[in-house]
């Protein structure tokens, strides 16, 4: 039972109950994209107005800095809009490269944004060099917080055998790459990794 005396916390803690629903709703088949889109433009201009009237409970980007891209050679993007909608609501600041983005472009925009994570994801099969090329590159440019890796071409074996990769190709190399399947793993693991780096702020 919710019991928060302000009736814009409540309102916030109630549209994060419906979004988590409607993820769960969407993972078990029961709604489809169309659905889940429209619950998720419901649930922006609800923000939208918090945002708008109230900016003191205005929760964008004050939780950290994730960087989205899908690989050189892959065009979808439906999954990965869901992935970042998802993190925006939850007050992550988003930065969206796109699709068909090259081990280049990724590397670049590391110095522009300095992003606290970077997902990448790939959907097809024929673009799994590209998605390992995409990692070796960013630790080989010396990004070394997370990645999330994502899409349906990628599971975590896919991520053992590229941890395997990167430890005798870029033996210095540290942070960890997290294969998560769905929004609702991306959003436990971004959570638990910011919660991490917060809590070290705080004793440093
Ligand atoms: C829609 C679709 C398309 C659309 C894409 C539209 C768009 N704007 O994205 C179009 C028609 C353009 C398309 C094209 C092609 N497609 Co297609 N496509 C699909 C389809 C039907 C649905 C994909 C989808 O959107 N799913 C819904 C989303 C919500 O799910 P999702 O993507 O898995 O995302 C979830 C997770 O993966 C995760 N996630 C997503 N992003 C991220 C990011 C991060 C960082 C993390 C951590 C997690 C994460 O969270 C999401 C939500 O839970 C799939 C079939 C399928 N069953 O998936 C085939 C499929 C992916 N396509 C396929 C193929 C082969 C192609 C083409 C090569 C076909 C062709 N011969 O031209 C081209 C590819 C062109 C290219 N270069 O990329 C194959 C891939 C097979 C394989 N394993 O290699 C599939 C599996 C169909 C099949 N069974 O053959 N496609």
């Amino acid at each position: 039972m919710i019991n928060l005396k302000c009736p814009i916390e409540k309102l916030l803690k109630n549209l994060d109950i419906a979004l988590i629903y409607i993820g769960q709703l969407f993972e078990s088949r029961e709604i489809y994209y169309p659905q889940v889109l429209q619950a998720a433009l419901a649930v922006k201009n609800a923000l939208n107005v918090v945002d708008e009237e109230y900016p003191t409970f205005s929760r964008q980007g004050q939780n950290g800095c994730i960087l989205l891209g899908v690989v050189k050679g892959d065009i979808h993007d439906i999954g990965k809009n869901i992935v970042k909608m998802f993190l925006e609501f939850n007050g992550y600041t988003v930065i969206d490269l796109g699709v068909d983005i090259s081990p280049e472009e990724f590397v670049e925009a590391i110095s522009h944004h300095s992003p606290d994570i970077i997902g990448v994801s790939a959907f097809i099969n024929t673009v799994i060099p590209s998605f390992k090329n995409t990692v070796l590159a960013l630790r080989k440019a010396g990004f070394n917080k997370p990645v999330l890796a994502g899409g349906i071409a990628v599971n975590s074996l896919t991520v053992k055998k590229l941890k395997q990769e990167l430890d005798s190709e870029v033996p210095e190399a540290v942070g960890d790459i997290i294969y998560a399947h769905n929004v609702q793993e991306v959003l436990k693991a971004v959570d638990e990794i910011l919660y991490r780096k917060k809590t070290f702020e705080m004793i440093v």
